[in-house]
């Protein structure tokens, strides 16, 4: 695994009822959690992403299906296959994503350490490859 995936388990406090897992800010999540937001019900091949993020951190986890991430630093890419709820990405640095093979079911929580700020947003790869420098 190269240094631009990062993958944490995430414990599962599974009792005889069931599972459940807790996400905690400077915890388990290596920031203080200043938004949550979730993507589901993304259509049959639909892509999302294509931007990053100046300075945004984000855990994102695929709490119920799966899908794909690219994950690009402008120099090389790097695909992670997000298929469990106690698996959790995190993404830090100016990381160029795009999501794709969205399962119908896919329920796609992301953890982020930021308010929603578009000036952020890098949403157009060539200004990326100049922003990192390629
Ligand atoms: C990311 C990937 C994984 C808001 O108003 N507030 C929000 O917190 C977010 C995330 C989005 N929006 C608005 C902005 C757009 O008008 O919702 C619309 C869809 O957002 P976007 O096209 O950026 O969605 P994705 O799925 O391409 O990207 C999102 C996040 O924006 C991004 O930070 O890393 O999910």
């Amino acid at each position: 695994m190269s240094d631009l995936v990062r993958l944490i388990d995430v414990p599962s406090l599974g009792d005889d009822r069931g599972s459940l897992v807790a996400l905690e800010g400077s915890e388990t999540v290596p920031f203080d959690i200043k938004r949550v937001y979730y993507i589901f019900g993304t259509k049959a091949g639909v892509s999302r992403g294509f931007h990053a993020h100046r300075a945004l951190k984000q855990v994102v986890v695929s709490v119920t299906g799966s899908c794909r991430m690219l994950l690009d630093d402008g120099k090389k890419k790097e695909e992670v296959l997000l298929d469990s709820p106690t698996k959790g990405l995190v993404i830090e640095g100016l990381v160029w994503r795009e999501i794709y093979d969205f399962t119908p079911d896919c329920v796609l929580l992301v953890l982020a350490s930021q308010k929603y700020d578009e000036a952020d947003y890098i949403r157009n790869y060539d200004d990326f490859l100049k922003v990192v420098g390629v």
